[in-house]
């Protein structure tokens, strides 16, 4: 069998984030966050569901770090929610949620795994929504303090910090969307909400450097490669913008290079900007969100194929067309694509110039369920990581600074909107017991990891 093998100090893990897993949902004075309020208002989550419980991580967080020692994974990724600090947001603090984190980090140490945490995987403390959340300036403020609580008790043994999950779902999915808390449909709260949530990274970089010295601290963005569907200069259109929507808004200002003009234009003649711009922008707010990271934490998923569309009500906003057969996708309707990986690993590389690169999520939704003989034979999502992890070694080929990749997810847990009706684990987990089974994609990871190698048939 041919293997193509990774750099010995290459980084293998798995990703996780608080309220998809911790459950304990009022426990220690954990306050309420986004996601409680959301998930129990009628119709938000697709089949009913909340994290109240979700995997109970939160008290079976030593059997789960045994688990992923079982399994040889070396690096785990994991956020920290903000409720449980201040269950209001601010001012006091929450010492026994604090003291959570302490426990779950000790252990991660003394099962030789390195923990990399993230402060803001998207559950923002009800209370600050309630004051406007993300489209105020003040909710970036509340977060530096926050972090700075955070990276002061946990900083001499986490040297890997991620502030931000994923901002274009916190602002687009959140604020514009309406299908991720707080739910609201509004461009120009969406567009506010961006630049507090990218403000909040910048302010937060120095703090969290000041308080845990010899820390990497990066940013996780997620991205999607973006292509037209046709040759014709209107689908080329559409493809500019859905990048300049998705990728360029975020990746600009953290590299540097303000809000891309072309997308400000666009807004302001879609009526989601007035037509002053994005008011919300003080000055210095761009140097600040431009502060130098040690590493640029990407989620990769799938690609975008673009169609323009001149439908009036869409805004001229351009269309997602699939052009992969049924077949090909995975449970959330999402494209396997490779290759997209290589693409966006090579172009943010080559265009932005990162120090250090880290695949900070990627994986798959594939309900296979245990057979008879207790086995959970996922066959599709092996190919699946197999396949991403060649393409990400053809990337470091190319010159990819690529320091390591997070399987999402060590365990099934909420996804978000869709429930439990989705499944990203390498591990199974039913909710009823609780019980957890490596499946066969957690096996042969173990094998990945051990090898330092991908087998290519
Ligand atoms: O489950 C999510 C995760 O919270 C953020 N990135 C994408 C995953 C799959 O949808």
């Amino acid at each position: 069998m041919s293997t193509l093998r990774f750099p010995n100090e290459f980084a293998w893990g798995v990703a996780t984030s608080s309220y998809q897993i911790e459950g304990a949902a009022t426990e220690d004075g954990r306050g309420e966050s986004i996601w409680d309020r959301f998930s129990k208002t009628a119709g938000k989550v697709e089949d009913g569901t909340n994290g109240d419980v979700a995997c109970d991580h939160y008290h079976r967080f030593r059997e789960d770090v045994a688990l992923m020692k079982s399994l040889g994974i070396k690096h785990y990724r994991f956020s920290i929610a903000w409720p449980r600090i201040f269950p209001t947001g601010r001012g006091r603090l929450n010492q026994p949620g604090l003291d959570f984190y302490g426990r779950l980090v000790d252990a991660l140490l003394e099962a030789g795994i390195e923990p990399f945490a993230t402060l803001y995987h998207w559950d923002l403390p009800q209370v600050l929504q309630d004051e406007g959340g993300w489209t105020r300036r003040s909710t970036a403020e509340a977060f530096v303090e926050y972090s700075r609580v955070v990276a002061r008790s946990l900083g001499d043994r986490v040297k890997k910090w991620i502030t931000h999950n994923e901002p274009w779902c916190t602002s687009m999915l959140g604020y514009m969307e309406g299908r991720h808390a707080p739910g609201l449909k509004d461009y120009r709260a969406a567009l506010a909400a961006s630049h507090h949530v990218l403000l909040s990274h910048g302010l937060a970089v120095p703090v969290i450097r000041s308080e845990s010295p010899g820390a990497e601290v990066g940013i996780t963005l997620n991205l999607v490669p973006a292509e037209p569907a046709s040759p014709s200069a209107a689908d080329h259109d559409a493809t500019r913008h859905f990048d300049g929507f998705f990728n360029r808004w975020f990746l600009d200002p953290v590299f540097g290079r303000h809000y891309p003009a072309d997308m400000v234009a666009d807004y302001i003649a879609a009526g989601h900007l007035p037509p002053e711009g994005l008011t919300v922008v003080q000055p210095g707010d761009l140097q600040t969100i431009a502060v130098k990271c040690d590493f640029l934490g990407i989620n990769y998923y799938n690609r975008a194929v673009l169609r323009s569309t001149a439908v009036p009500e869409a805004r001229n906003e351009p269309r997602k067309v699939f052009v992969a057969p049924e077949k090909d996708w995975t449970e959330m309707g999402w494209e396997v694509y490779p290759d997209g990986l290589r693409e966006l690993l090579l172009r943010v590389h080559l265009e932005y110039r990162p120090r250090k690169l880290y695949v900070t999520e990627n994986g798959a939704s594939y309900s296979t369920p245990p057979g008879a003989d207790g086995r959970v034979k996922d066959e599709k999502r092996i190919a699946f990581l197999r396949d991403h992890f060649i393409a990400a070694r053809r990337a470091m080929e190319g010159g990819v600074p690529l320091a390591g990749y997070f399987v999402w997810s060590l365990l099934d847990n909420f996804e978000w909107d869709r429930g439990y009706s989705q499944r990203f684990g390498i591990v199974w987990v039913d909710y009823a017991s609780q019980q957890r089974i490596p499946k066969d994609s957690a096996l042969w990871y173990r094998s990945v990891i051990s090898e330092n190698a991908v087998p290519t048939v």
